[in-house]
């Protein structure tokens, strides 16, 4: 066996071992919700076959010819039976694209289709896209809403930073084949933009995220929420805030939708990123809201602060401090599935139940937004454990 074979052998096995590895539950969780031991995709997932020339001849090194960088911002539904996650990978050249992976029971064993997805462009190309959310919508079709990110046109000469973010939008009946549609029309610019799962006054519903700049959210009040009358021509002309940044809470600079919402009895189980500054840079947690069945643009509920914020290594990464989610998947049985990134890196999965979850929503106090609040709150709650401790004492006695 030729040293070539030898090492192509290694390569393989590795690459099998990391693929075929277990995920387990990570012991006492919090009640909400349950992390587990490794992501579920990184880097390394990526098949051998997009990174390596097998051939001697032309890779007589057996060099890694094509890096990937990160695995993230992924997009998720159930399909066929499958847990499929269509996945933001970026490669070594800062690109990312889209492919997807499925895993039987969506916790591990997550394994990439053979190729990326083969996303059209418009006649505008895109320079990025990223961030996809998956909509099965009732109108038959399945819907990706992502940020497509271009050069601003207006840039100084020398700014080669400044870029314009728009929604770009394609649909599929079967995650194959892939028609793009026209970019979401708006007033200003958006990410984030997620397509409801179904129609609101007969018409297509989205929320968006009105922002000022290619970062910055600026006077964009929050996650907003626009109707929109054709998917094939879609222009959001009025826009209203559903759920409003606010000073000193994790959502202070910005937010943004992540999936789209779940339909539960209580209302629209709602997934969102908030963000805020602090002196080692922007720091992303994720929050939960709950809006009304009939109405999902009023508010229902909203636990204060975050519902995960980044734990031990998912703290570290190319964006560090970040966790971002654009994917969860709710089972007929209750349990859900969040899908989530630790700074801009590699993909997680952390496991509930829409009765937890709910729960969670309904009776965590909301946000005081003094710290004087803060305390009557936690006040309140030894008060009623007091009292629960008294009672179960005089129990005891008689
Ligand atoms: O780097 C963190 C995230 O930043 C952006 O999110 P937002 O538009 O809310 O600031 C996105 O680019 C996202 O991909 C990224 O994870």
């Amino acid at each position: 066996m030729t040293e070539f074979i030898k090492a192509l052998n290694h390569l393989r096995a590795n690459h099998e071992e990391l693929l075929s590895k277990k995920n387990e539950k990570l012991p006492f969780g919090n009640g909400i919700y349950d992390r587990y031991t490794n992501p579920v995709l990184t880097n390394e997932h990526a098949p051998i076959e997009w990174r390596y020339d097998f051939n001697p001849e032309t890779n007589p090194y057996l060099m890694e010819r094509i890096g990937v960088n990160a695995t993230l911002n992924a997009g998720a539904m159930k399909w066929n039976g499958k847990y499929i996650l269509v996945v933001r990978v970026e490669g070594n050249d800062r690109k990312s694209f889209f492919a997807i992976a499925e895993s039987e029971n969506g916790v591990d064993n997550f394994r990439f289709w053979d190729e990326p997805v083969t996303l059209p462009e418009t006649d505008e190309p895109d320079t990025n896209v990223y961030d996809m959310r998956l909509t099965a919508h009732e109108d038959g079709w399945i819907y990706g809403v992502f940020c497509s990110e271009r050069k601003d046109p207006n840039a100084p000469v020398g700014d080669l930073s400044s870029a314009v973010a728009a929604a770009g939008i394609v649909r599929t009946k079967d995650l194959l084949t892939w028609e793009r549609l026209p970019d979401l029309k708006t007033k200003s610019q958006q990410r984030n933009v997620v397509l409801h799962p179904e129609f609101v006054d007969g018409k297509y519903a989205l929320y968006t995220r009105p922002q000022d700049g290619f970062i910055d959210t600026g006077s964009g009040g929050g996650i907003g929420w626009g109707l929109v009358d054709d998917m094939t021509n879609a222009e959001v002309k009025d826009e209203k805030i559903i759920n409003h940044r606010y000073y000193h809470t994790i959502k202070e600079l910005k937010n943004g939708e992540g999936p789209h919402p779940i339909k539960t009895k209580e209302g629209w189980l709602h997934l969102a990123h908030g963000v805020r500054n602090c002196a080692a840079g922007l720091r992303y947690v994720l929050y939960l809201y709950l809006t009304d069945l009939q109405d999902p643009t009023k508010l229902i509920a909203e636990p204060a602060g975050f519902f995960m914020a980044p734990q031990g290594e998912e703290r570290i990464g190319d964006v560090s401090n970040v966790l971002f989610s654009n994917g969860w998947i709710a089972d007929e049985d209750g349990k859900v599935f969040i899908y989530y990134a630790s700074s801009d890196t590699r993909m997680h999965v952390a496991t509930s139940t829409i009765d937890r979850l709910l729960d969670y929503c309904i009776n965590t106090p909301a946000d005081g937004y003094r710290s004087f609040k803060s305390v009557e709150t936690i006040k309140k709650l030894i008060a009623k454990n007091k009292t629960l401790e008294n009672q179960k004492a005089v129990s005891a006695k008689n």
